[in-house]
């Protein structure tokens, strides 16, 4: 059963191409600095946004049909969006998938037994319907924030019977990730926070956290998990306050209960800027912490402010992020796409044309941010900038071999420093636009 008919293989064509339906960056065999595009972006589909999401929002139903031919809730259904999403990969060249557990099945209401036979069910189907394919799992997930016995958090909740449930949820979604080979499972900690402070007791809530954190480790490494455990930063929505708050609290709250070995950081664009930093900035946290994992590709909206998960098409952001990147030697993860269609794109093809624009300014970035680097510039802007760290009293400072009484004596003997040097923003913004938009 074929649900795309009309679109053709999408290939590269190159940059004068006005083919609606070709790439113009992304060239998956051209090499950059070493490695082929398609090392450098393993690109995933998000289940839930391109199978399941319809375009329902807050304010009116659904405005696309991803029925494929079934009755949504049923194991039919649950397949043929197995059919649709492998269809989907290989007209454009993805390789991974990343899903939470009810993206894949209907969720049982009464019995979380019948929920995990279904599960079993559906990824021996994703097992047989990829044999013989290069489509593999990015990463597993749980949502563990939809269903109302969540409401006050999942390892954070008041209640230990709903903590046990989250437990077996997690559980699951990590045979799973065995199952499928994953290289990755996540916690997106969606409502791990807090509506108010008054009700909420916020060690027990974090240490809880902590201990969810741990039996999953514990139990992922017994049964052969050899991938990394993501934790997916967000400050806020749907909770007021979220504890994964962004990569320098995750971090942190990972080395204060000795799991920093084992968790890595999954970051998303969209969450980042929630939280009042770039993707950028996220990405650099990451890198300078050993813990740059996987990303979620998506952007956001300035003047919104809330998680509008849109397709990324802003090349200066996709070029920092990816210099950020490449500098950090890659990602041990994939770009997974947690970016939808705007409610108005509702058509199927509308799904190629955003994982196209996607694909394609992830790709102009990956060859911008490479430029910057082959250029020079800025690095060797920086590197000058801190030279006072090479020699002298600096690399005392630097090889923590100086006190405090020399730097004393020694600014006591200087009377005043010399000026810093200017940070020279400005020309440093404007290499970056001559290399963006040089022809
Ligand atoms: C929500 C979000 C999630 C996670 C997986 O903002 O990003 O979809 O990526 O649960
Ligand atoms: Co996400």
């Amino acid at each position: 059963m074929s649900f795309f008919d009309n679109i053709p293989q999408v290939k590269y064509e190159g940059r004068d191409s006005k083919n609606t339906f070709a790439f113009k960056y992304y060239d998956p065999k051209r090499v950059i600095l070493g490695k082929t595009m398609e090392e450098h972006l393993p690109f995933a589909m998000a289940w839930w946004h391109n199978l399941c999401a319809n375009g329902v929002d807050m304010f009116g139903v659904g405005t696309t049909d991803k029925s494929f031919g079934c009755v949504p809730g049923t194991m039919e259904h649950a397949k043929a969006k197995v059919d649709a999403g492998i269809e989907f990969m290989q007209k454009l060249g993805i390789k991974y998938y990343c899903f939470h557990d009810v993206d894949i099945v209907p969720e049982d209401p009464e019995d979380i037994n019948v929920t995990n036979q279904r599960l079993d069910e559906i990824t021996d189907y994703i097992l047989e319907k990829t044999k013989g394919t290069d489509i593999k799992c990015l990463w597993t997930t749980c949502n563990m924030f939809g269903n109302p016995r969540y409401m006050n958090g999942a390892g954070s909740s008041n209640s230990a019977d709903v903590f046990c449930f989250a437990a077996a949820q997690a559980k699951k979604g990590i045979e799973n990730a065995v199952k499928l080979g994953a290289k990755g499972y996540v916690f997106w900690g969606g409502r791990e926070g807090y509506e108010t402070l008054l009700n909420t007791n916020m060690k027990l809530e974090e240490e809880n956290i902590a201990r969810l954190f741990t039996m999953a480790r514990d139990y992922g490494r017994k049964i052969g998990f050899t991938g990394d455990f993501y934790i997916e930063p967000k400050p806020k929505e749907p909770m007021k306050h979220q504890y994964d708050f962004d990569a320098a609290t995750a971090i942190g709250f990972l080395r204060k209960y000795g799991l920093d070995k084992d968790f890595k950081m999954n970051i998303e664009a969209n969450h980042a800027t929630l939280a009042g930093h770039t993707l950028q900035h996220e990405l650099r946290v990451c890198a300078v912490n050993g813990m740059m994992g996987s990303v979620d590709a998506n952007q956001g909206d300035m003047l919104l402010g809330w998680d509008t998960d849109q397709f990324p098409t802003n090349v200066y952001d996709t070029t920092l992020a990816m210099y950020e990147i490449i500098k950090a030697g890659g990602l041990r993860g994939g770009f997974n796409f947690d970016s939808k269609c705007r409610r108005p794109s509702n058509t199927f093809e509308d799904m190629f044309f955003s994982y196209i624009a996607g694909m394609d300014t992830l790709a102009l970035g990956l060859i911008k941010a490479a430029e910057i680097i082959e250029d020079g510039r800025i690095d060797e802007f920086v590197k000058e900038r801190y030279a006072s760290y090479e020699s002298g009293i600096g690399k005392r400072i630097h090889d923590g071999t100086a006190t405090m009484e020399e730097c004393a004596q020694y600014a006591a003997e200087l009377k005043k420093p010399e000026n810093p040097g200017s940070g020279r923003q400005e020309y440093l913004e404007s290499i970056i636009n001559n290399i963006l938009f040089r022809s």
